[in-house]
């Protein structure tokens, strides 16, 4: 396998890992606050989910001859990046369906080609993956239309939270192609399918007349269809707020890694004391042959 490959790898693999791991926090705080009972078990398997999608993506890290610990110790020293939409707070509960229809939705489209990236156990773990976030991005699409067509109240969260978390979805496909450094390479060693600007024309066209259905206005007013593409026109995210969010600025960027810090340290003694077990078990065997 060429360095290069396996380096670009590690560095895809690991970063989706760790936006899986990073993910469960805007989601996690709203377990307790999750409206009925039957909301907050659904929010609950979500959140266990992408603790599940975390694992494959560390284990099939771990065929490149990387350790999780050392893929982890990489997050939290800032070393490596998560996805950049999990900078952003969520606010209230329509957010929570905002994240699983947009921040999912988004998700599904950059992974589904994935399922046929060149390297095996990334596209095998992807199979399940998106699986997984079919259901997550339905269960947001369904928070999102009870919002929609709630109180006029409920109808301002969701539309207050289409506007806030638009931009940083569109965001979640990285930089526009001209300012993306991996993609050419990436694309042509087949780790990549698409570039970050079709995949994201895709989530324009496929979300444009989701918002429609739900009765909210576009959160961008350069929204129009075009028919000579076939496409609809958008705007631009600010890419300089883009830029600022993973260089580590963004409004929670603090916040999330402090929160993976913590977690890793009180963690600390469950892995110690795994580990004291599982050579126990061994000097016992060992003894035993
Ligand atoms: N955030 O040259 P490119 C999820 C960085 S999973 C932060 O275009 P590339 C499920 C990029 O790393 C979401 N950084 O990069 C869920 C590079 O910097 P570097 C995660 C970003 O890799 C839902 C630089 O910018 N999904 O949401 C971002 O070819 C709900 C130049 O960019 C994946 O990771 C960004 N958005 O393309 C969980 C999918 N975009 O590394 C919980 C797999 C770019 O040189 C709750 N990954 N950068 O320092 C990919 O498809 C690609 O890595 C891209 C970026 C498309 C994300």
């Amino acid at each position: 396998m060429p360095a290069g490959y396996r380096k670009t790898l590690i560095r895809q693999i690991g970063q989706h890992a760790h936006s899986e791991i990073v993910g469960q926090l805007p989601e996690g705080n709203w377990i307790t606050r999750a409206p009925t009972l039957e909301r907050k078990a659904i929010l609950l398997a979500k959140v266990q989910d992408e603790a599940g999608h975390g694992l494959y993506l560390y284990c099939a890290a771990e065929t490149l001859g990387v350790s999780r610990d050392e893929l982890t110790e990489k997050l939290l020293d800032g070393r490596m990046k998560y996805s950049s939409i999990f900078n952003y707070p969520t606010l209230n509960w329509a957010d929570m369906g905002a994240v699983g229809w947009l921040v999912d939705g988004a998700a599904i489209l950059n992974q589904v080609p994935l399922q046929r990236t060149s390297f095996g156990p990334y596209a095998r773990a992807m199979v399940r993956v998106c699986k997984e976030e079919s259901f997550h991005a339905r269960q947001g699409f369904d928070v999102m239309r009870k919002m929609a067509t709630g109180t006029p109240a409920q109808q301002k969260m969701a539309q207050d939270a289409l506007n806030r978390l638009w931009f940083p979805a569109l965001m979640m496909f990285g930089p526009s192609d001209a300012e993306s450094t991996h993609s050419e390479q990436s694309m042509a060693w087949k780790i990549k399918m698409n570039s970050n600007d079709e995949l994201r024309q895709k989530f324009v066209d496929q979300t444009v007349p989701q918002i429609e259905f739900l009765g909210l206005e576009l959160p961008d007013a350069g929204i129009k269809w075009n028919e000579a593409r076939g496409s609809y026109d958008y705007s631009d995210p600010d890419w300089s707020k883009f830029f600022d969010v993973i260089q580590g600025n963004g409004p929670c960027n603090v916040d999330r890694l402090a929160a993976r810090n913590k977690a890793w340290k009180d963690g600390a003694w469950v892995r110690d004391g795994l580990l004291a077990h599982a050579r126990k078990k061994a000097a016992r065997k060992h003894a035993a042959e």
